[in-house]
């Protein structure tokens, strides 16, 4: 059997992403970030304005959108807002369209979803002569999915108004996610749907460019003690998470699986407490100024 991405399975994805979801605090870092440092840095960007625009690329299913736009609402109240969502997956866009029909106090957001990728936007917008301009961009975890990372930093870039601000989160530079991609990368199915990168390189491209930013570590880790027992299946699950692989343990060399999983018991990788193992899942959130 050969190895084959993730990615080629959507109902596996989407319960290893689900798993992934439970046993990590992927979600809680963000929510925490957004009540530690959200409010300081949407300071500025809508003074004075009566309505506010968002643009989300990569929106998914609103779940982390919704808790942003919160923050935003208590720091400007009253004031109105336009939320734009990219999104190309059309299950995530329905999910999200439910979650805002069943969520309270959103009377005064205005939501438009487009369902495509940062890319064909970027075409769409290029081909039409009005220039759409944001007060505050954000991309979470999905610059992984563009094929050109500077081109789509510089091309959404552009569209901040004077003031605004572009929020990027991805996995962090000191992540076990790095370590993992940069030793076990190429031995890994390879994906031209995913890239392995981390917030250290789109430091170098910021740095490159001369772009003004800011970065903050947000802890985050992932319990992966039961993909150190043979024949259970949420660690297998999660084990094909954590290589983007189908069924890692059935497909994958042998020689290659057990150095892989005696790797992860590492502390380069993770952190052992009370006799379980925490994977270092460690985010960056870099917010770039106008
Ligand atoms: C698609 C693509 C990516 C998805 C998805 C569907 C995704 C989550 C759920 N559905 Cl078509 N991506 C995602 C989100 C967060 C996250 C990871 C993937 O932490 C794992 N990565 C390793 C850090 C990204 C490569």
């Amino acid at each position: 059997m050969t190895m084959r991405s993730l990615f080629s399975d959507q109902s596996q994805y989407v319960e290893s992403f689900r798993l992934f979801l439970e046993n990590s605090t992927e979600h809680q870092c963000m929510l925490e970030f957004f009540e530690r440092k959200l409010p300081d840095i949407l300071t500025s960007l809508g003074n004075g304005k009566s309505t506010i625009s968002v643009l989300s690329v990569g929106g998914g299913t609103g779940e982390i959108d919704l808790q942003m736009l919160a923050k935003l609402q208590a720091k400007y109240p009253g004031v109105s807002i336009h939320n734009d969502v990219i999104e190309p997956c059309a299950e995530q866009l329905i999910q999200y369209k439910e979650r805002v029909a069943k969520t309270s106090k959103l009377e005064n957001i205005k939501f438009t979803w487009h369902k495509e990728t940062a890319s064909e936007y970027e075409s769409r917008m290029k081909a039409s002569k009005e220039v759409r301009k944001w007060d505050f961009i954000h991309m979470i975890q999905m610059l992984y999915y563009t094929n050109d990372v500077p081109g789509t930093i510089r091309f959404f870039h552009s569209l901040l108004e004077p003031g605004a601000k572009l929020l990027i989160i991805l996995v962090s530079g000191s992540s076990g996610w790095a370590r993992l991609w940069k030793k076990y990368g190429a031995r890994l199915p390879l994906n031209d749907l995913c890239l392995y990168i981390t917030s250290a390189d789109i430091e170098e491209i910021l740095d490159g460019s001369g772009l003004k930013y800011q970065s903050f570590e947000l802890q985050s880790d992932m319990d992966i003690t039961d993909c150190f027992t043979e024949g259970n299946k949420r660690g297998e699950l999660l084990l094909d998470f954590l290589t983007e692989t189908c069924n890692f343990n059935k497909t994958a060399p042998l020689d290659l699986k057990n150095e892989l999983i005696e790797d992860l018991k590492k502390l380069e990788y993770s952190e052992k407490k009370g006799g379980r193992y925490f994977f270092n899942n460690n985010l960056s959130a870099i917010v770039i100024e106008s």
